[in-house]
This record gives C-alpha cells, structure tokens and sequence, in this order.
C-alpha cells in the first residue's frame, strides 16, 4: 500500500546549499534584523540549513531598490527586444543548472526529482522563452474617434510588483510571476514560501547572471505575516500578485486597498471535481482519476479531490483505482521508483491525516490508505474514502494531500445534484499565464 520505494538513495549528491541570504540591488546580505530560519527536509524533518529571514526594514529596502530601478534604470528604458534576449539567456542558464534546481525542490519542497528535472524546472526556462519571445510585442491600439479625431493607447509597465508565492510549486511560481513581470518592464520583489527559499535565492543568482540589472529582481525571503504583510501594505508598491490560501489571499487584498490601492492578483485555493460516465474506460479512468489526486503529493490547487462516478461502472472503477493507489509507490524523491514524495512540512502532514480522521468520523468508509508511511518524515498514503458526502469536510474542504472522495451519481444527476444540497464551488483558483503587468493609458 504506498509503499516506501526500496532503491538506495544515499548514493545521491545532495545539492550543496550556496545562497541562503536575501537579494537586494543585486546583492546577497543579511537580514536587517540578523535575524535567521530554519528551512526543513521533509523527506526526514531535519534542518537542511538556515535562511535569512527578512522582515519589515528588507522589504522597505527592496521596495526601494526596485522603485530606483523603475524610475531611473536601464530595464523599463531598455527595447523589448533587448529585454527578451537578457531573458533567453536566464533561461538557458537555468537550463545549465536543471539538476541543482530540481535537487533543491527535491529536499526543501519534497518534491521528486525526476519530474522536477522532466517537467518543473523545463517549464521554467519556457516560461522565460515565452514571455521573452512577447518582450518586443507589446502594443497599443489606434482608435478613430471620427473623421478628424484619432486616438491611440500605449501599454506601460505597472511599475514595481509584489509577488508572494507558495510552497507546492517554488520554481513554476516563480518564473509565472517574474517572466510576464520582466518582459513588461516592471521591477519586483518575490517573497517566496518560508517552507521552501532556497531555489529561489539560486534564481536571483542566475538573474544577475543572465545580465538583468541590479534592483530589477530582489528576494526577501521571511514570514507570511511580517514580510509578505510589508509588502502588501507598501505605500511605494504598484501591483500585488499573490498565490496562496484564500484566507491570507483575503488578507493581502484588505492590505492593498488601506494601504495605496495597489492592484491586485489573488491565485486561491480549489475544490476541483472528476466526472466519469458511464461510457468511460474503466482503466484509463482509474489512472488519471488516481493522477489527478496524487501528482505532486495532491498539494495542487487543481487536484482532482472529489471524483464522481456514473453508477453503471461505479463497482468496476472503485476496484480498479484501489488496485492502482496500492501500488503507488510512496518514498524518498531521489528514488528513481517512487512516485510521491513527502508532504512539504509537518504542518500540511498532520493537517492532511486530521481531514483523514474527520473523513472516517464523518461516516465515509476508508477504501485505501488512510495513515502515515514511512519511519521517518511527511509521507502520507494515497487515501480514497468511499460513501462520500457533500456535506463532508472531506468533500468541502480543500485538503491539498493525497485525499479523493468517491461518489456515485445516476441518470437523473441534474434532479439528484438540485436537491442533494450539491456544493460544486466555482473553483477560485486563477491562472496568471496571460497577464502581463501593463496598464492602458
Ligand atoms: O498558505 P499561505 P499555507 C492553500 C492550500 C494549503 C493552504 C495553506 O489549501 O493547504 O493554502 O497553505 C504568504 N500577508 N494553498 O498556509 O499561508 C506565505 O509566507 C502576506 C493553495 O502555506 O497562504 C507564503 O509565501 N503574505 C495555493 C504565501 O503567502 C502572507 C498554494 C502562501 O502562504 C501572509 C499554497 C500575510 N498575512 C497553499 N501570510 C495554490 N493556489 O496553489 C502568509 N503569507
């Protein structure tokens, strides 16, 4: 049952720790405060090293640093076209460091390695490619307001921007925030995870050696509360971009507008559901309903949590998907056979086996999994509760691990959803892939 991969991981090099301070106007320094945390290994709960953790003075210094670069900087001056090229050659370099990169999410995020180095970190330098590549289109519109009158629109960057990223996805959210951010000619400062700095320090490494001028990226790595809170309360802070839960997302946006107003981006949460008819395979049904709830350890906005399926081939699929979460292989991110790695911290762990008790009090009967594995760190089983219901907290709640509810729905699922107090929530989850940090004038 989820079993903990076998494979001798110890051969591994774990990736050396080369930055652990906060980046401001092109340089590596302590926090203000001399003030440091701790950044935790999931996959054993040990303490991989200690990061500087920015408070209220380091972003109030990297505000300033960013806004110089805006006002009087060669970035938002520069052609787009140049600014495409100094991006292409980030994103090469991160291209060179694939191993390093995905290794540092591997122990700091629990993540696995081979899709960080198949799939994470390649999305990256493409998200830098493409956002590169629309650097040098960025137009304004003509209108004709009448025979004699014509008007046009010009876009410009917003200015300086606030990105707070979170923990599931630390190299992904960085690059959806900071390449449309770049190749629009802002200036920003990320305030990445406290769970998961250190590959972003290594991007700000890779940014100043790409070419992008001092005081354009900097990263203050800290607590929600005190740096992520400065930074969306920031008088001098054009535009907030944030990913997260929706109770701070809540906060960041009170912030924004009792501070200056600043526009705002919120990335939530999600609930999402799988509907599977009756006409389906059974067998690919199992495995991409299965996928859906355990890629990336299920810590996605988008896992498929609650899976309803047609009656007529509900026995058939609860059989199949139990068969396959037995023999999805749980263990160490570095195992070429493992499949799920660790929970990103213990917080998440006991949060995901706390909605798993209140799943099996609520009455839903616990199919697969259900229980911690491992001697040691986050991992958690590939859990399946059947006899679900839509008043469960297990169905209500996001979970963010490796949790499905199965549920069984018939022929008249319109009468049966209208009067089964049905909760499908619109799924506050939003993608930043098209927004690219200009205003109209
Ligand atoms: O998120 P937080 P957490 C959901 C998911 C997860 C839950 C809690 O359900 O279980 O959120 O995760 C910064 N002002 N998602 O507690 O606290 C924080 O430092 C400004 C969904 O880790 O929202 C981090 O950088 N910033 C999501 C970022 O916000 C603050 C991904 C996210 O942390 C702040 C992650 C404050 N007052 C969690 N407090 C997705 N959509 O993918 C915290 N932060």
């Amino acid at each position: 049952m989820g079993s903990i991969g076998n494979s001798d991981v110890s051969s591994f090099k774990l990736p050396k720790i080369k930055f652990t301070k906060l980046f401001i106007n092109g340089e590596f320094v302590d926090a203000v405060s001399g003030n440091t945390f701790e950044t935790i290994d999931p996959r054993t709960g040990e303490v991989i090293t200690r990061v500087a953790e920015g408070g209220k003075e380091d972003i109030d210094l990297a505000v300033k640093a960013a806004r110089d670069a805006f006002d009087k900087g060669a970035w938002p001056r520069m052609s787009g076209f140049e600014r495409g090229r100094i991006m292409m050659k980030y994103a090469d370099l991160i291209d060179e460091n694939i191993e390093e990169l995905a290794a540092l999410d591997a122990i700091d995020a629990g993540k696995l390695f081979s899709w960080g180095k198949a799939l994470d970190i390649p999305q990256c330098s493409q998200l830098l490619r493409y956002y590169a590549g629309a650097a040098d289109k960025i137009h304004g519109e003509t209108l004709k307001m009448s025979r004699d009158l014509q008007a046009y629109t010009l876009r410009e960057p917003i200015g300086v921007v606030g990105h707070i990223i979170p923990w599931n996805f630390p190299s992904m959210m960085f690059f959806m925030k900071v390449s449309p951010s770049l190749a629009a000619g802002c200036t920003m400062i990320v305030k990445p995870a406290e769970q998961t700095p250190l590959s972003a320090l290594f991007y700000a490494h890779l940014a100043k050696q790409a070419g992008i001028p001092d005081g354009v990226i900097n990263v203050v790595t800290g607590f929600g509360p005190k740096a992520g809170a400065a930074l969306s309360s920031h008088m001098d802070v054009d535009k907030i971009s944030f990913t997260g839960s929706t109770d701070v997302g809540r906060l960041v946006m009170q912030a924004a507008a009792q501070s200056n107003l600043k526009v705002v981006s919120l990335e939530l949460g999600g609930k999402s559901p799988v509907i599977i008819f009756d006409d389906a395979d059974v067998d690919m049904a199992a495995d991409l309903a299965l996928l859906g709830i355990v890629y990336n350890k299920g810590e996605i906005c988008v896992a498929g949590s609650r899976v309803y399926v047609q009656e007529g081939i509900y026995d058939k699929f609860v059989q199949k998907v139990a068969e396959k979460a037995k023999a999805w292989v749980v263990g160490d991110p570095f195992d070429p056979l493992s499949q799920q790695g660790p929970q990103v911290d213990k917080n998440q762990f006991e949060k995901i086996l706390s909605y798993i008790e209140h799943g099996k009090r609520e009455g839903a009967t616990l199919l697969t999994g259900g229980k911690a594995c491992g001697e040691k760190g986050y991992y958690i089983e590939p859990t399946i509760f059947t006899d679900a219901k839509e008043d469960m907290l297990i169905v209500k709640d996001e979970i963010f691990g490796p949790v499905m509810s199965l549920m069984k729905f018939n022929r008249n699922c319109d009468e049966q959803f209208k009067h089964g107090k049905h909760s499908v929530e619109i799924n506050p989850c939003r993608c930043h892939l098209g927004q690219l940090l200009l205003r109209i004038r």
